[in-house]
């Protein structure tokens, strides 16, 4: 299959072509992100919801009753599950598979999990890369599940046009890593598995958090939603804080400034893994060069790392 007809077969939606693009986006050769540009060209359609919460909170399972209630409304879903390579969620891929499996069926529904970035470079770029081909594939709506822990996945799920954090009850710990990380990201907070009596809690632990004043964009009351996977209870609510949420940004014009702020986390992103893939590609010569001069202490660490970027060239070869 040629690049052209790749990226046509991506537009009319079909699976292998989609998969097939997205494995190039991961690998990322020259010719890769010559394809991705003319994907990126062509995005911009679809409505981007991050879905995000720490490891247990009932992310996979939230976002496979949402899908459900999203196809009710005869839109197509496309999911990217990112998961780091972390040992404390080691496993949970597998455990995300099991939980949508039902969805797999419905050629409505694309499914993509990722679990680690390349060696080199983050997790942001492959992934918002992803979410660019299930838009250009025609996608309606397109979500991001994330952790909400650790710079890349918070990044990866500010890129959402609407986020969703989901806290699940009980957990303390849980509200705690929201304040530090991304109670100020969340558009609409889910707390989830409210069959459990302690539930309550969580809901008015949130609320006073946000009466304090913390989080929301401008003119938007971030709601605080009860939901239950397991018994099918506020999913319906939670789709229709969702799209009244797409109806907000677009109404109020800060759809503009956050595709805006998305496009600058872009670009210094991806500027970012470019620099340490050329560094790395020095490492052999310059570099070793430079490591030896600082192994007898003749030169600093500092001193050292300005002398390798002195001239940073084109091909990561110095000038
Ligand atoms: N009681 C109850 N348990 C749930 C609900 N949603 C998810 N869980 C359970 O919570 C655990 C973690 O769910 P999962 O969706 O994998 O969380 P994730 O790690 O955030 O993606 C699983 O054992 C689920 O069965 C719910 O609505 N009610
Ligand atoms: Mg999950």
């Amino acid at each position: 299959m040629n690049s052209e007809n790749l990226i046509e077969d991506v537009v009319a939606g079909k699976p292998r072509a989609i998969a097939r693009m997205m494995s190039r986006a991961e690998t990322g050769t020259p010719e890769d992100y010559a394809l991705m540009a003319e994907i990126f060209r062509r995005a911009g359609r679809a409505h981007v919801v991050g879905i995000t919460g720490v490891p247990g909170s009932g992310k996979s399972t939230l976002v496979r009753s949402l899908t459900l209630e999203i196809r009710k409304s005869g839109r197509t879903v496309g999911i990217v599950a990112v998961d780091p390579s972390s040992p404390f969620s080691g496993g949970s891929i597998l455990g995300d598979r099991v939980r949508m499996n039902d969805l797999t069926g419905d050629d409505g529904v694309f499914i993509r999990s990722m679990a680690t970035g390349g060696a080199l470079g983050g997790l942001a770029r492959p992934a918002l890369d992803t979410v660019d081909i299930l838009d250009v594939a025609g996608f309606d709506v397109v979500l991001i599940e994330t952790v909400g822990v650790g710079q890349d996945e918070v990044d990866i799920v500010s890129a959402a046009h609407t986020v969703v954090v989901v806290s699940a009850p009980g957990l303390g710990d849980d509200i705690q890593a929201i304040k530090a990380g991304v109670l100020e990201i969340a558009d609409i907070h889910a707390v989830s598995k409210c069959d459990r009596d302690d539930a309550a809690k969580t809901v008015a632990d949130l609320q006073g958090m946000l009466s304090l004043g913390r989080g929301g964009a401008k003119g938007w009351k971030t709601p605080v939603l009860s939901t239950s996977a397991e018994r099918g209870q506020g999913i319906e609510e939670l789709l229709s804080a969702i799209d009244s949420h797409l109806g907000h940004l677009g109404d109020s014009g800060e759809m503009d400034m956050r595709k805006r702020r998305i496009a600058e986390m872009r670009i210094l992103k991806s500027a970012e893994d470019v620099v340490r893939e050329r560094l790395h590609a020095q490492r052999d010569g310059r570099f070793a060069e430079l490591l030896d001069q600082a192994m007898s202490r003749q030169l600093d660490p500092h001193s050292a790392a300005l002398r390798l970027l002195d001239g940073f060239g084109e091909n990561g070869k110095k000038d």
